[in-house]
């Protein structure tokens, strides 16, 4: 057993105890898989939790399915990054939905999944899935008004994915939607990381005429508020009472009804945030 910990900031962190399983360096960065006694197997890239067997739910299931719900009828989805598959897991699950693309710019991180997390990575092999191994920002540019959702499942925003959350990439991710497209981010905690989080909410804005954000409380992230980021043009993002009837169909343990109703009470101090955005 070793103790394992992710740095939030300088002064805090999140300490694990836990078995290694496999550590490999990718040509992108470093994949390390763990067992740990309180959050199951955790998938780690350059020393950031991305996600673990007991709260990757959370995770997933906010990240896609108010989007999907909001949308009139998704059919062609798009997710950037998110190798790990369990952000597909949960598109699969609406029933409107013929193509699933997945763009990961590591290869390494898909195999490391297949092998370690069979739950999560379960439906990579979906006939209605296609894996591109490729940078998202280039794969976007050959792919011009054809996406109804684009989800970005990214890391933090250093190294790699730094791009995936400026202006220039938006307006990129909206050229590849279609009329009534949507697209999500996850944009980081609002108490941990305010840089980050209220960057990504200004850069949306300057791009997408309707912007949301809303919460989910993931314990293995910097302080557990998570945030993400949803947009569009000409869905009116607002109306979470949209398809709500549906969402008892996707068997989520986390999302329900209640939250989608809801879906954008936010605290006051991350009205702040984004007031000052
Ligand atoms: N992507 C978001 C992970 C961000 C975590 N940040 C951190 N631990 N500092 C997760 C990918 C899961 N599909």
């Amino acid at each position: 057993m070793i103790w394992f910990t992710e740095y939030w900031t300088e002064n805090v962190g999140l300490t694990v105890k836990a078995d290694q399983v496999k550590r490999i360096r990718s040509k992108y960065q470093e994949i390390l898989v763990l067992d740990t006694p309180q959050f199951g197997r955790m998938l780690i890239l350059d020393g950031l939790v991305q996600t673990t067997e007991k709260d990757e739910f959370i995770y997933h299931e906010m990240l896609a399915h108010p989007a999907l719900l909001m949308h009139p009828d998704p059919e062609r989805v798009l997710v950037i990054g998110g190798g790990d598959g369990g952000t597909v897991r949960e598109v699969l699950k609406h029933s409107s939905v013929k193509e699933v693309h997945l763009c990961e710019i590591d290869e390494e991180v898909i195999l490391v999944s297949e092998k370690y997390f069979p739950t999560i990575s379960e439906k990579l092999r979906d006939p209605k899935v296609k894996i591109f191994i490729e940078d998202g920002n280039e794969f976007l540019q050959e792919r011009q008004n054809y996406y109804d959702v684009i989800i970005m499942d990214s890391s933090d925003p250093v190294g790699a994915s730094e791009v995936l959350f400026q202006e220039e990439f938006y307006r990129k991710v909206k050229n590849s939607l279609r009329h009534n497209g949507i697209m999500v981010a996850q944009t980081e905690s609002p108490v941990l990381q305010e840089e980050y989080f209220s960057k990504a909410y200004r850069e949306i804005r300057k791009v997408f005429r309707n912007v949301g954000v809303y919460l989910a409380y993931v314990p293995t992230y910097p302080s557990g508020m998570w945030s993400f980021t949803i947009a569009s043009d000409f869905v009116d993002i607002t109306d979470t009472k949209r398809n709500i009837e549906k969402v008892k169909e996707l068997k989520t343990k986390y999302f329900c009804d209640s939250i989608y109703a809801c879906l954008f009470s936010l605290p006051g101090f991350v009205q702040d945030i984004l007031k000052k955005s």
